[in-house]
């Protein structure tokens, strides 16, 4: 008999996922956890067949645009797979883009948020995707309730939140021009007011996501405005035009081309002529950026998310070939290099999901009115944090699991090429590493919101005073210090010193923080249930991560060999 590998099987996801159900269990009311549970669990039996399975003829069949029809006349549609159609319906009847909105009704709450990544954990890695189109049309509906006036409100908001496949809208975000990615001040977007009121939007959009969504927040300059990011206006484009009911697409919005991208292939992303789009304008026709940048801290949150779940999918098939894989008389899960290998990516991915999921939980008590002021400056400084750690630990993880297929995971119909590609993304959009380490420069000093994070570092750790978890409190706590200690010299310090620090001070900060908030978990798992899986990710996690502790670090296979066995539950009957 010839030798055929047989391929890694994916898991239920949530029944494999114990790091998952153990911060939600501490997260979530009781009450509130044994209801979704049940919907947690079809989810993760879904993520692992058929949406999966969605998602892998998704990537297969990738969108087309079709600028002309058979007669000549410009249509501009973008043909996509009925597999993304149907993945759209899926996160729809889920809830996604309704869970932080319709909290009443579920009695989620200050706790929605919570809710929402714990459906996004499991949903995400088998989207293709789809997780863009809805970062974007939850924070447009965070905008819109925050700034449009009531009957644009009224109008939509509703469409974006709905739970019905047929009635849900998507929204996309139109920021990014030739002349401005990151620095959106070049906007050359002019915005037109006509004799009767309405106006309507001239100028290029050189990305724009998920093209096909319903509408689109844009940000344009009205005519005569000032130049630079003070000049400019948020406006609401729609696909069909309110007034009229025709399609604006291949009139007054033309698509140019769809952007040949590295990854996230099973999603269009176009450049867009505007020519005259009617659009209407969100809230007054002023203070444009800050109104966007309400949009862009729930796609970052989101960005997190989608880094978290892609994180956890990495180490899940990882985990499932080394249980299928053998070399040198063993299976590789019982080969202590590998084991090592794999505990400290299982480590990674929790480190991941504990500091999303407490910006989760703390956009939640925001948006509920429960925050107080010290979590919302910390929410301000977390948010740029969470985004570029979470991020650049995504592409690193990525390439990590297809390391561990070895030469398979280079071969494209294993499917595991993409994961690299999709995870690349991350720390590029809605702003890179550099652009969030100087906004969270910018929020510090112009918010001072650091001291909030500094004390509400220490009220992690002061969670965490158990001997278990002593040496590492120890070195979190010194790493605050050291962090606060530079924060203060920033003030007598050259600006273009302190800016080229600032990704390495924003690293390091994520990476206390999330120690911080590891060593609480555990904590709260030792004295709650007397179980000590979360005390050895959060050791291992200040070991491998923290500075100033890496003299502490010495290989413990027994260690990993818990970290991992008791990290990825095995379903009953494999
Ligand atoms: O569109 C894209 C892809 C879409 C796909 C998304 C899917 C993601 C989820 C995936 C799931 C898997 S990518 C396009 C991304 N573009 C960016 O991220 C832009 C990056 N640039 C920035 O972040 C800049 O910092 C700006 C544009 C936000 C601001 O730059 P400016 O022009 O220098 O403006 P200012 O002066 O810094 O800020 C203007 C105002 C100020 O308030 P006021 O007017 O009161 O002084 C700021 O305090 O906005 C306020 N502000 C903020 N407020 C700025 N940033 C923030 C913030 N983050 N939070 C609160």
């Amino acid at each position: 008999m010839p030798f055929f590998q047989s391929p890694p099987v994916l898991p239920d996801t949530w029944v494999s996922d114990v790091p998952l159900q153990e911060h939600l269990e501490r997260l979530l009311p009781v009450d509130m956890l044994a209801g979704v549970r049940p919907q947690l669990a079809e989810l993760g039996r879904l993520a692992a067949t058929t949406l999966h399975d969605l998602a892998a003829e998704a990537e297969r069949d990738q969108p087309r645009h079709i600028p002309f029809d058979a007669w000549g006349r410009r249509s501009d549609q973008i043909a996509v797979s009925p597999a993304w159609e149907e993945l759209h319906t899926w996160q729809v009847r889920l809830g996604l883009c309704a869970v932080p909105y319709d909290t009443e009704a579920t009695g989620y709450k200050e706790h929605a948020r919570v809710v929402q990544m714990a459906l996004h954990h499991l949903y995400g890695p088998s989207s293709a995707t789809y997780t863009c189109p809805v970062a974007m049309t939850d924070a447009a509906a965070r905008v819109l309730l925050d700034h449009a006036d009531v009957p644009l409100r009224d109008r939509v908001v509703a469409r974006l939140t709905s739970r019905d496949p047929d009635a849900a809208w998507t929204s996309g975000q139109w920021m990014t021009e030739r002349e401005g990615g990151s620095d959106v001040s070049r906007t050359a977007t002019i915005a037109r007011q006509g004799a009767n009121g309405s106006w309507t939007l001239h100028g290029t959009k050189w990305f724009t996501s998920a093209t096909t969504a319903n509408c689109a927040l844009a940000l344009a300059r009205p005519e005569g405005a000032e130049s630079g990011s003070r000049g400019l206006a948020l406006f609401l484009v729609e696909r069909i035009d309110p007034r009229t009911g025709e399609s604006q697409i291949g009139d007054t919005i033309r698509i140019n081309r769809l952007k040949d991208k590295l990854g996230t292939k099973s999603m269009p992303t176009a450049e867009l002529t505007l020519d005259g789009a009617f659009a209407t304008p969100v809230g007054p026709v002023e203070h444009g950026v800050r109104k966007i940048s309400g949009m862009l801290n729930i796609t970052r949150f989101h960005n997190a998310m989608g880094a978290s779940g892609g994180m956890r999918r990495g180490v899940e098939l990882a985990v499932a070939y080394s249980r299928v894989r053998e070399a040198t008389g063993s299976r590789l899960i019982d080969l202590p290099l590998h084991t090592e290998t794999l505990a400290a990516m299982s480590v990674d991915a929790e480190a991941a999901f504990a500091l999303t999921v407490r910006v989760a939980h703390l956009i939640g008590r925001a948006e509920h009115g429960t925050a107080t002021d010290a979590e919302q400056q910390s929410l301000r400084a977390l948010i740029p944090v969470t985004k570029l750690l979470t991020g650049k630990d995504a592409v690193a993880l990525a390439s990590e699991a297809l390391e561990a297929f070895g030469g398979a995971g280079y071969i494209e119909d294993t499917g595991l090429p993409l994961l690299l590609r999709n995870a690349q993304v991350l720390p590029i959009w809605e702003g890179t590493t550099n652009v969030l380490s100087l906004d969270l420069l910018r929020a510090a000093t112009r918010n001072a919101v650091l001291p909030a994070l500094f004390e509400d570092l220490a009220a992690r750790l002061g969670d965490a005073d158990v001997v278990a978890l002593a040496e590492s409190v120890r070195l979190v706590a010194a790493e605050r210090d050291r962090l606060m200690s530079d924060a203060q010299g920033w003030h007598a310090a050259d600006t273009a010193v302190v800016q080229a620090g600032m990704r390495q001070f924003a690293i390091r900060l994520g990476r206390a923080y999330t120690a911080a908030l590891l060593c609480e978990h555990a904590a709260y798992r030792l004295a709650k249930h007397d179980d000590d899986r979360a005390a050895l990710v959060a050791r291992r996690y200040v070991r491998s991560r923290l500075a100033g502790a890496a003299e502490w670090s010495r290989p413990d296979p027994a260690e990993s060999a818990a970290i991992l066995m008791r990290g990825h539950a095995q379903p009953q009957g494999s």
